[in-house]
């Protein structure tokens, strides 16, 4: 192994007597350089870029998406023969209810809405969505919406929810 060593001593030593010190810590920074902008070295979440699009308001009130549903959990009574804010016929809206406040992307105003469950009927099991934007656990009960709100009427069966607008804030 003697010619081994003797090898790149020499290559070595004349690497040392052609470059400086400083030009060859230059040349390895820029390699390294070079080769973090050739290399996509992390990965990145492409679906966070649609994040934004994903969420984006959508004008069908058949959609969880839309304004109104801001803090609804159940099934949309648009999808079950019903309006925005009238039960489907054959239910009755229930008697007690919480509230949600939404912003309306159309005007920028923010809305308190009524989340009425309808009841009467069987589960409808159409449109379900689950929103919870300054939704609270159940100790703050008006604001709680992940309870069977048909529990006051005469019929405790749960069909589906309507959002009504019940109040408007100011302009901000
Ligand atoms: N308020 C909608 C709902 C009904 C039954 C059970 C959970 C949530």
């Amino acid at each position: 192994m003697k010619w081994f060593d003797d090898f790149f001593e020499k290559k070595t030593r004349q690497a040392a007597q052609s470059v400086s010190r400083r030009s060859a810590l230059a040349r390895i920074g820029s390699l390294m350089v070079g080769t973090a902008f050739m290399l996509p070295v992390l990965p990145f979440d492409r679906i966070g870029s649609n994040a934004h699009a994903a969420t984006k308001p959508s004008q069908d009130d058949t959609s969880c998406d839309y304004w109104r549903y801001c803090a609804l959990d159940g099934f949309l009574c648009t999808c079950c023969g019903g309006s925005i804010s009238s039960c489907p016929p054959g239910t009755e809206v229930s008697k007690v209810t919480w509230v949600g406040t939404c912003r309306n992307p159309a005007d920028g105003r923010d809305y308190l809405i009524s989340y009425n469950d309808c009841c009467g009927a069987t589960m409808c099991g159409q449109c379900f969505c689950n929103k919870n934007e300054r939704e609270r656990p159940g100790y703050r009960l008006g604001t709680h919406n992940d309870i069977n709100w048909c529990m006051a009427n005469n019929s405790n069966t749960y069909h589906c929810t309507v959002a009504a607008i019940v109040g408007i804030g100011d302009k901000g």
